[in-house]
């Protein structure tokens, strides 16, 4: 499907206002396509054949104003001796044409209308600019304002002022997007090495045969091309021509608009390089992970005795036992290797500003992460102190505490009843003094050794908080080093969309077939005045 450029350059607005925004774009980059020109000769007409535009444009005082006059046949605009003459933008044109949008952009309370009836000038709109080389800045403003709408422009001379800089500069900025005629007025002053020296300028500006005419507005008025000059731009007001110059406008605007949006595509560089950070990112992050970690076996260490002996505050005043491990070391050690990281993501040609936005919500919630795992981890390790091996152990020990001194028991009661039993039987002695002893060293040893086997190998709280403190750092660590692993993984989708989007607004400015009977045929007048044919 052929899109028109104005279609696409909105587009391409759209995307460069939320790339920007998102930070795909410096705010440079996003401001050359935001503000991409979306007027154009026909924006000021609806839709069907429209008047062909032809501007007078020059540095002030080469008689611009009197030429419109003389083409109009009286003082439509104002000319020298009447200053001030600079502001004003005069409008000459057959009182048929509905020039329905003055678009909102132009100072229309600037512009003074003149209408004439004359028919075979029905289809020109003439309008004398302010003089281009004004020291007021506005001046200056009006013309650019009104330069994307015109189609032919008049670029007026005079023999002392052939080459003005600042008009000279808007010909070689502007040269390629209109068709120019060249005006060397007060040829009544003029030489004809003037003349040829104008006409090499132009050569080297790439017109590569302009089409000039010597004209004399004085009052003693002298043959000159004046007639001529109308007669070429009356030529020029055919539908046919007008459409060649849309078609021209339309392609030249779309392969500038293409050429744009490439450059801009190189700035986003390539999706490839995700990759390679994301590997980089996991040996970076190796790398600070081991020093953190060093860094924090002696603070560990006294985190750990501070549990120990606020074990009972975790439960009862969670606050107050909150000990944050994460101190300004760290956070300069995560920062460092973070702003490496983004280095590196410059190097690998990606834009950073999504990187940078995206890393900062990390660098902010590290402490809480470290905080979080820390806290959890001692939780569980003091609610299951030891090992596996450690636990049972302990278990059968609590066991044995309470079994072994009552199986004791149990056999010293058997033994003294079988004893009593016996001697009854038998009438011999009793069970003795020897018995007693022995009997009540059985119970208390079957009862001691387990609590004091209890009491030695019960795990410390200490180490059981160093334990949890260590499993939690490894957590946070791991935690920290996957969030920006996450963060890069998001992006490089976010990438991958942008260049989607763009590529597919860049594959469109290609699309269109052009009109073969628009072409401009390179013998024509019109390709005389175009830069570069
Ligand atoms: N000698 C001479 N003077 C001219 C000619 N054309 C215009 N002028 C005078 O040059 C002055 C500036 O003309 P004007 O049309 O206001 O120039 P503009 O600033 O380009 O619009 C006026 O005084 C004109 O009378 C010309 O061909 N020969
Ligand atoms: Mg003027």
């Amino acid at each position: 499907m052929a899109y028109d450029y104005s279609e696409l350059a909105e587009k391409a607005q759209h995307w460069a206002e939320q790339a920007g925004a998102a930070g795909w774009l410096a705010p440079d980059a996003a401001r050359q396509i935001t503000e991409l020109e979306l007027r154009s000769p026909d924006s000021l007409f609806n839709n069907g054949a429209r008047p062909l535009i032809v501007a007078f444009m020059g540095g002030s005082g080469v008689g611009k104003s009197t030429l419109l006059n003389r083409l109009a046949g009286k003082p439509i605009a104002r000319t020298g001796i009447e200053r001030p003459t600079s502001r004003e933008v005069t409008l000459f044109h057959h009182h048929s044409v509905a020039i329905q949008q003055l678009p909102e952009q132009l100072p229309i309370t600037q512009i003074k209308i003149a209408q004439h009836d004359e028919e075979a000038k029905k289809n020109i709109i003439w309008i004398d600019m302010p003089d281009f080389d004004s020291t007021e800045q506005s001046n200056k403003q009006l013309v650019l304002q009104w330069l994307p709408h015109i189609d032919v422009l008049l670029y007026v001379v005079s023999p002392e002022r052939y080459r003005d800089e600042k008009a000279w500069q808007l010909l070689l900025a502007e040269g390629a997007r209109h068709a120019w005629l060249f005006v060397l007025n007060q040829w009544d002053r003029g030489q004809i090495e003037q003349y040829d020296d104008f006409k090499q300028q132009l050569h080297k500006a790439g017109f590569f045969e302009p089409v000039i005419f010597k004209t004399v507005c004085s009052e003693d008025m002298q043959t000159d091309e004046f007639a001529l000059l109308e007669e070429t731009i009356v030529s020029l007001a055919t539908d046919h021509i007008v459409e060649q110059l849309e078609q021209r406008g339309q392609q030249l605007r779309k392969t500038e608009l293409k050429q744009k949006l490439q450059q801009t595509l190189q700035t986003l560089g390539d999706g490839s390089s995700f990759q390679h950070i994301q590997a980089q990112w996991q040996q970076q992050w190796q790398q600070t992970s081991q020093q953190l970690q060093q860094g924090f076996s002696w603070p560990i260490q006294q985190t750990a005795v501070y549990y120990a002996e606020h074990a009972a505050d975790l439960i009862s005043h969670p606050q107050a036992a909150q000990l944050s491990l994460w101190d300004a070391w760290a956070q300069t050690r995560l920062d460092d290797a973070l702003d490496e990281f983004i280095i590196n993501t410059d190097q690998q040609g990606l834009p950073t500003a999504p990187f940078k936005h995206q890393l900062t919500a990390i660098r902010e919630k590290a402490a809480k992460i470290m905080q979080a795992q820390t806290e959890f981890a001692v939780r569980q390790a003091l609610a299951n102190p030891g090992n596996t091996v450690q636990r049972s152990f302990l278990k059968t020990m609590r066991v044995c505490e309470i079994f072994l001194p009552l199986a004791a028991i149990a056999w010293v009661g058997s033994q003294v009843f079988i004893g009593y039993y016996y001697s009854n039987m038998t009438s011999s002695h009793y069970l003795g003094v020897d018995f007693a002893v022995h009997s009540s060293l059985l119970i208390a040893l079957t009862w001691l050794t387990p609590y004091f086997i209890l009491k030695k190998v019960q795990p410390s709280l200490k180490k059981s908080a160093l334990k949890g403190l260590q499993k939690g750092l490894m957590q946070a660590l791991d935690l920290i080093g996957s969030e920006v692993a996450g963060v890069v993984a998001t992006i490089n989708l976010e990438h991958a969309e942008q260049l989607q989007k763009l590529t597919g607004i860049i594959a469109q400015c290609g699309c269109g077939e052009l009109d073969p009977r628009l072409s401009i045929d390179s013998n024509s007048l019109l390709t005389r005045m175009l830069v570069g044919n």
